[in-house]
């Protein structure tokens, strides 16, 4: 039976990854920093079988002590402080946990047995940021907006660095936005399909946006789980674009979420614009090209822009009429 550590386990995709993986037969060990907290109450109750351990992306004798006693074959690092908003509030905890981390991990896991082990970093498609091209690819140069996406890069070259001076079977899975039923609130996309549910059934009247014109290449993270496996069992360790390759704006994926509700289209009726949800530097339009994936692991995104905001729509549905 094949082990696999996952950092970051109560994160959206540490649930898809975890339903993934239990189906492949592997026996999960999951990080959490606090084994009593809400999330990793709400966690165990929806994967009791997965063991929880707790250590810290911030606490290096935590990670090699966690290492060691899971003994994995493979190590997935989906821990990071992952609102970019709040980078720009907190950009020194950021660093320390998305980048520094990251560096950690990789040096628990040289020390523990460099050459077992394999590794993925969850990169980020906010790397690229002011981009210089259309789509991006895995050889488009970085810009990074935020504190997030300076920390995320840092953790991009250190996985490089650390495939390349160790020989360590090291890649980074450069996703792209990707969303469902397990999103966090604080995301856009979850903001909206939560608060028009709950306009739907007239528990609110509006609510705030921030800017509208941003375009994200929006993908299901069910789907982007598998990649981050088959990136795992190639020959070579590689760095993948995930994407679906196409742009939305978030005024789109407003719409489209009204229009499946049947609210209309008439998105002044619901949505104040809120100055205090912008950002000091905007990443304008992201769009990634996945071609490499498909040729070289065979994967392709499953779920389209529709059914995936159906998905959405229809689980805040069921929470929302219970609550
Ligand atoms: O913002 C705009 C906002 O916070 C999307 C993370 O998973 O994907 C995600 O990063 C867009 C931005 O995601 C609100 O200004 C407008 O342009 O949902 P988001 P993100 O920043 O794209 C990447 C790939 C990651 O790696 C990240 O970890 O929506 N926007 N109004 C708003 N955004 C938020 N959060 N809230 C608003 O009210």
């Amino acid at each position: 039976m094949r082990t696999a550590l996952i950092t970051g386990i109560t994160g959206q995709d540490g649930h898809h990854l975890t339903s993934y993986l239990l189906e492949k037969g592997y026996r999960i060990v999951g990080t959490v920093s606090d084994t009593d907290s809400l999330r990793a109450n709400e966690y165990r109750s929806l994967h009791p079988e997965v063991k929880l351990v707790k250590a810290d992306l911030c606490d290096f004798k935590s990670l090699i002590e966690v290492t060691e006693s899971s003994n994995p074959d493979e190590v997935y690092n989906l821990g990071a402080a992952s609102l970019v908003s709040l980078s720009f509030a907190e950009p020194e905890k950021t660093a320390n946990s998305t980048g520094l981390g990251t560096l950690r991990l990789l040096e628990a896991i040289r020390v523990f047995g460099a050459n077992k082990v394999k590794f993925y970093q969850a990169s980020s498609s906010e790397m690229f940021g002011l981009v210089n091209e259309s789509p991006q690819n895995e050889l488009t140069s970085f810009h990074p907006r935020s504190p997030y996406a300076v920390a995320k890069t840092f953790a991009h070259y250190t996985t490089q660095n650390y495939r390349e001076a160790y020989k360590m079977f090291a890649c980074s899975g450069i996703l792209f936005n990707h969303e469902g039923e397990f999103r966090r609130h604080e995301f856009v996309t979850r903001k909206i399909t939560s608060n028009l549910v709950k306009i739907k059934l007239g528990k609110i009247k509006r609510f705030s946006l921030g800017t509208l014109t941003p375009k994200r290449d929006w993908g299901y993270a069910g789907d982007y789980v598998e990649a981050m496996w088959l990136m795992l069992q190639h020959s070579q360790p590689e760095d993948f674009v995930i994407a679906t390759g196409q742009a939305r704006s978030v005024r789109d994926f407003l719409l489209q979420a009204m229009k499946t509700l049947d609210l209309g289209q008439e998105i002044e009726k619901f949505v104040d614009f809120d100055e205090s949800l912008t950002r000091p530097t905007e990443v304008e339009t992201l769009v990634g090209d996945a071609s490499k994936a498909l040729n070289t692991l065979g994967w392709k995104p499953k779920t389209s822009f529709e059914t995936l905001i159906e998905i959405m729509i229809e689980n805040d549905f069921k929470i929302e009429s219970q609550a």
